[in-house]
């Protein structure tokens, strides 16, 4: 049986889909965006996919200046991978959204593979109290409101980002962002190897059935064979259950507070080092490996 890949972990810290109230957790300002992407590398996180907030209402911020500070930071204290979002928010459009990775010319940055419905409003059946003027509206205005990354946005991105020498963590929601990928192989737009993270269970997006999971990996195997290194994520409560049964069927993971708030059933995770620990956890007990930043930056082939 040929030898297995060792399995990177990326933690994704903050993101824009949780806002402040939810969870006391949630990093918020530069050092807490610093010291929670150290935290989650020291526990074993190769890659940190990182997006910026306003440090007193915890507003996302695509601005380059917001990222500076923590990028500085955890450069300091750690080798893990840096990777930035190009997603910023869904209320955000590409040229806003692309600065951070096109002028600070990271290692990885994320590209979004499909313009799609993103409903953060079933949140609002949870969480009720709201500290921040922000964050009801920006919950409740996602039943109208389109997460727009069109074939030219998707262009766009790589083309101003890819000149840095900079690879990506392509989001693929549905199985079409998947073909949406194959063409831009085909047209010699994005090398291999593709990164390619899965993403289940986001309202507008693919579920989170093992029957997803086995047809996302199905159909990755058939466009991209041996050209690809797959990643899945599971949003919310689906966080561990699929990074466990993907990681069995040979996947990489990602976890972190931007894609659950969770450690496990009605219980807030305390740190994203935390999800690492226990998604290390799952990983090693079934005889993988994790990889270093290092062995991610080869098995990637990052620009280091
Ligand atoms: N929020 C995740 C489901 C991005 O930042 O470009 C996907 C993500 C998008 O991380
Ligand atoms: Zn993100």
């Amino acid at each position: 049986m040929a030898k297995t890949d060792k399995v990177i972990i990326t933690c994704a810290v903050t993101g824009a889909i949780h806002t402040p109230s939810m969870s006391p957790h949630l990093p918020v300002t530069p050092q807490e965006i610093a010291e929670a992407a150290i935290g989650a590398a020291e526990a074993g996180a190769a890659i940190v996919h990182l997006h910026a907030r306003n440090p007193e209402t915890g507003q996302p911020d695509q601005s380059p200046e917001a990222f500076l500070p923590f990028l500085q930071v955890i450069k300091q204290r750690s080798d893990c991978v840096i990777n930035l979002t190009t997603g910023g928010s869904p209320t955000m459009l590409a040229e806003e959204r692309l600065r951070p990775a096109a002028t600070l010319a990271p290692e990885v940055a994320s590209l979004n593979m499909g313009t799609m419905n993103f409903g953060l409003y079933p949140m609002l059946e949870r969480f009720k109290e709201f500290k921040h003027d922000w964050e009801r509206p920006y919950l409740e205005g996602s039943r109208d409101r389109i997460f727009r990354n069109t074939f030219a946005d998707i262009e766009t991105i790589l083309a101003t980002c890819d000149g840095n020498g900079t690879r990506f963590e392509f989001e693929c929601y549905d199985i079409g962002h998947l073909y949406t990928l194959a063409h831009f192989l085909d047209r010699g737009l994005v090398k291999p190897p593709l990164f390619v993270q899965s993403v289940f269970g986001i309202l507008g997006g693919i579920g989170p059935h093992p029957e997803d999971v086995a047809h996302m990996k199905r159909t990755a195997d058939r466009l991209f064979g041996s050209n690809y290194k797959w990643s899945v994520l599971g949003a919310g409560r689906n966080q561990m259950p699929i990074a466990a049964m993907s990681a069995a069927m040979g996947a990489n993971v990602r976890v972190g507070l931007e894609d659950s708030l969770w450690i496990r059933p009605r219980q807030l995770a305390e740190s994203n080092a935390q999800q690492v620990r226990q998604v290390r956890g799952i990983i090693e007990n079934l005889g993988l490996e994790i990889a270093t930043p290092d062995e991610a930056r080869s098995m990637l082939a990052l620009k280091g």
